[in-house]
């Protein structure tokens, strides 16, 4: 299995695919209409589902979309396109409201560990536009890190990175310029062997440029921005996922225009993890010590990631925080450093004793 464990297929997905003996695994990795290109354990080929697959399928999200891992009837299309008879069980996904059907969500892309949400820091820079971002991020069950890039056009980085830290909570946030190897430094280091990332961002912020730097070669295109407005001109026009040649598998987006990034829904940023906190086995459990807490449960398993785990229990804490008042926040504050008022009070006796005597 040496091909796909690069491109990600692990213990789980492996398990699933043992269902299915006659069938081979494979993962998406571009789309042109109907027509998915997939790569198997030694080859790439052409598929599209069956006719069955066609039949039964509800809703557009029952359809592969890249990063999905599908089983196939052959290896090869030398006899003709491959046949995908099932996807494997997604990790996580990418969702946007489709335009025109008002309930039925469009999967972008699924299986990603990591999404790199790029920013320029030119006139693309904006806050709000990164906070929905990073809610449709943390909604998907992959782990954000925030790229600030193009970082050679603006000379107070230095501030831009500090309003980013104070809205991404818990998150990564790193700075880059294609002009040197920053992105190499700062990206890199999240990738190796079997993990899928994802670079969003609106059009022109240097996505294609960057996966290009790690790719060591020219092979996406990109373009100039028009001038006048800063706007890109979409040049990704598809989805395309590619093996990285020091480890790890990354997909180019065009410029997400299409995620509905104005319809993300805030209150669900967390909904996996708050599902396992209702089994937790104490209501007022904190998710750090706890016997019989099934968030740290899942984090011990693997299904998890420690950074999530980490994002979730900052944000609960500032969020803990805002709903305080002032002199709440300074008690609780005191307990943190303290344990409780009293401990604080024997304290200030003791130096007070001290600094008499
Ligand atoms: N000054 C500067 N220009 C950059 C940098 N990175 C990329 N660019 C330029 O920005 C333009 C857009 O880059 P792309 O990589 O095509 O942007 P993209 O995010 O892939 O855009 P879409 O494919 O349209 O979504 C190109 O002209 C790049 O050369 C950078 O760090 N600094
Ligand atoms: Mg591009
Ligand atoms: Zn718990």
């Amino acid at each position: 299995m040496k091909n796909l464990i690069k491109f990600g297929m692990n213990e789980k997905f492996a398990s699933e695919a043992a269902d299915y003996p006659d069938l081979i695994p494979g993962r998406i990795t571009s789309q042109y209409r109907d027509l998915y290109r997939v790569v198997t354990d030694n080859s790439e080929l052409l598929a599209k589902v069956s006719g069955k697959y066609a039949f039964y399928a509800k809703r557009i999200e029952d359809y592969p979309v890249v990063g999905d891992f599908v089983m196939l009837d052959r290896s090869t299309d030398e006899t003709g396109n491959g046949i995908i008879h099932y996807v494997l069980t997604r990790k996580s996904a990418f969702r946007r409201k489709s335009a025109g059907t008002a309930h039925e969500a469009q999967i972008v892309a699924s299986n990603i560990d990591f999404v790199f949400i790029c920013m320029a820091m030119d006139e693309n820079y904006n806050l709000r536009r990164l906070e929905r971002y990073l809610s449709v991020a943390w909604d998907s069950g992959a782990t954000p890190v925030v790229l600030l890039t193009k970082s050679d056009l603006c000379d107070h980085s230095d501030i831009l990175y500090n309003e980013v830290l104070s809205v991404a909570l818990g998150t990564d946030v790193h700075i880059t310029t294609s002009l040197d190897d920053s992105v190499s430094k700062c990206v890199q280091p999240y990738l190796k062997d079997g993990v899928t990332a994802c670079f969003i961002g609106s059009s022109g912020v240097g996505k294609s440029t960057m996966i290009n730097k790690l790719l060591g070669c020219d092979r996406l295109k990109t373009s100039e921005i028009r001038q006048k407005d800063g706007k890109g001109r979409h040049t990704s026009t598809r989805r395309e996922m590619m093996l990285l040649p020091n480890g790890g598998v990354v997909i180019d987006t065009p410029g997400m225009r299409e995620l509905g990034i104005d319809s993300a829904d805030f209150s669900k940023s967390f909904a996996d993890i708050d599902a396992l906190v209702s089994q937790c086995r104490y209501t007022d459990c904190s998710h750090t010590n706890e016997p019989g807490c099934a968030v740290m449960a899942s984090v011990q398993n693997g299904e998890l990631s420690i950074e999530r785990y980490e994002s979730y229990l900052k944000i609960k804490r500032e969020t803990a925080y805002s709903s305080l008042n002032s002199r709440q926040i300074e008690n609780e504050k005191i307990n943190r450093m303290f344990g409780s008022k009293n401990e604080l009070k024997q304290k200030m006796k003791e130096i007070k004793k001290k600094n008499r005597g």
